[in-house]
């Protein structure tokens, strides 16, 4: 029998590795049990056969070698990236999650900038749109989003399967924006859901917990065209999805509707995978890396990196008459963040974290914020001071497993 293979798209230029990327991540997360193991059996031996362990490592490199490294971190393609933000309306009306997007809050609601590629303007626009929309009220976080999709098409009908097998909306929220312990929901064609906690990102040892559903959520898509069906052109597909404020209370809020001018980290991928057109049938060939669309840019091939969401500003209003107010606390962020993706570069090399600034090229000074360091090799954390007296005192930490967090003065 003869088989007929149709590509349905040829475009080469999106990004590929997010399947390889996501198997890496599982990989370290359970390696990192593994590595917990040797690190514990090695404590049983000494610690001192350990430090001289670390210490002949780092004579190996050169400090030539160290620069290199230190100089083509993952930061480098991330940092110039500016997040994006969304003001979203607070609404009194009904809204009736059926996947359609025909209420008058809905058409009130700005949409957001269409996608882009996660690595952003290094990559070329997708090929078919992707854009959201925010709205909330005292009881549920509502968000819609609508994809042009040419060929509709899902697989997967067990609730918390790995959704992105399949074309699917995935949304990403740290309400409290200290890069751990963070929601991931994703859904596909069939409304088929998946939930999950991360305690960590993977980079950071994870772990997840697979699935953590949260009670109350709602979700409901719209197809516009014939699902699974090669024989026809479809136009889209579009998600209506609502989370109550309770399921955000073991995220770092208290469980309630947020004020008024408060602003989460969130953002939004759309995985779409490379069909062919198999005797009749969509099929999603193994191995082959999907496209990776997003809200707000990632600067890599990964979602897991929180740092570099977007923004959502709650309000009262969703009109111009709403200013977004920059996070000024976004500058010592991303300096903290370059302090960390400094240490896991010269860690990697040297198998300890630096102890003073000037081995990872810093000084104690960086514009109007003065920069400290510890380590013991084996962990290390970094504070950051405002010394701008004009603006507000604010210190901020970061250690080794990428927790940020403000601290005290
Ligand atoms: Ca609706
Ligand atoms: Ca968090």
């Amino acid at each position: 029998m003869s088989m007929k293979t149709t590509y349905v798209s040829d475009k080469q230029s999106e990004s590929y590795s997010e399947d390889l990327r996501r198997e890496l991540n599982i990989f370290e997360a359970t390696s990192g049990i593994v590595k917990c193991f040797i690190l514990a059996t090695c404590a049983a031996s000494g610690f001192s056969v350990a430090l001289l362990s670390s210490v002949s490592l780092h004579a190996q490199h050169t400090q030539a070698q160290i620069d290199s490294v230190l100089a083509n971190t993952r930061w480098e393609g991330m940092k110039d990236i500016v997040p994006k933000h969304y003001i979203a309306a607070h609404t009194t009306g009904t809204i009736l999650i059926d996947g359609r997007l025909d209420e008058q809050s809905w058409r009130d609601a700005p949409w957001s900038q269409p996608f882009v590629d996660i690595e952003g303007d290094r990559k070329p626009l997708p090929r078919f749109q992707t854009r959201m929309k925010i709205i909330w009220d005292d009881q549920y976080l509502y968000i819609a989003a609508e994809m042009e999709e040419p060929h509709l098409w899902a697989t997967l009908t067990e609730k918390n399967s790995v959704i992105y097998q399949d074309h699917d909306f995935e949304v990403f929220i740290d309400p409290n924006a200290d890069n751990h312990n963070y929601y991931e929901f994703e859904v596909n064609a069939f409304n088929t859901i998946w939930e999950l906690r991360m305690i960590r990102p993977y980079r950071d040892g994870g772990p997840n917990i697979n699935p953590d559903n949260t009670d109350g959520v709602l979700s409901v898509v719209y197809l516009d065209g014939s699902i699974n069906d090669p024989s026809d052109i479809d136009s889209g597909w579009t998600v209506e999805l609502a989370f109550p404020w309770s399921g955000f209370d073991s995220y770092g809020t208290d469980g309630a509707a947020p004020t008024p001018g408060d602003q989460w980290r969130i953002n939004f991928s759309r995985v779409q995978r490379r069909l062919q057109i198999v005797n009749g049938e969509y099929v999603s060939p193994r191995r082959t890396p999907p496209c990776n669309w997003v809200w707000s840019a990632q600067g890599a091939i990964a979602m897991h990196m929180p740092e570099r969401w977007g923004f959502l500003q709650f309000a009262i209003r969703g009109d111009r008459s709403e200013v977004f107010v920059p996070d000024p606390t976004l500058v010592a962020r991303d300096l903290l963040m370059e302090i960390h993706y400094l240490q896991k570069a010269y860690n990697k090399l040297t198998r300890t974290y630096a102890g003073v600034l000037d081995e990872l090229g810093l000084t104690s000074v960086r514009g109007d914020y003065l920069i400290d360091l510890w380590s013991d090799g084996s962990t290390f954390t970094a504070m950051i001071e405002n010394s701008n007296d004009a603006a507000p005192p604010a210190v901020f930490y970061i250690n080794e497993r990428g927790h940020l967090w403000r601290g005290g003065l």
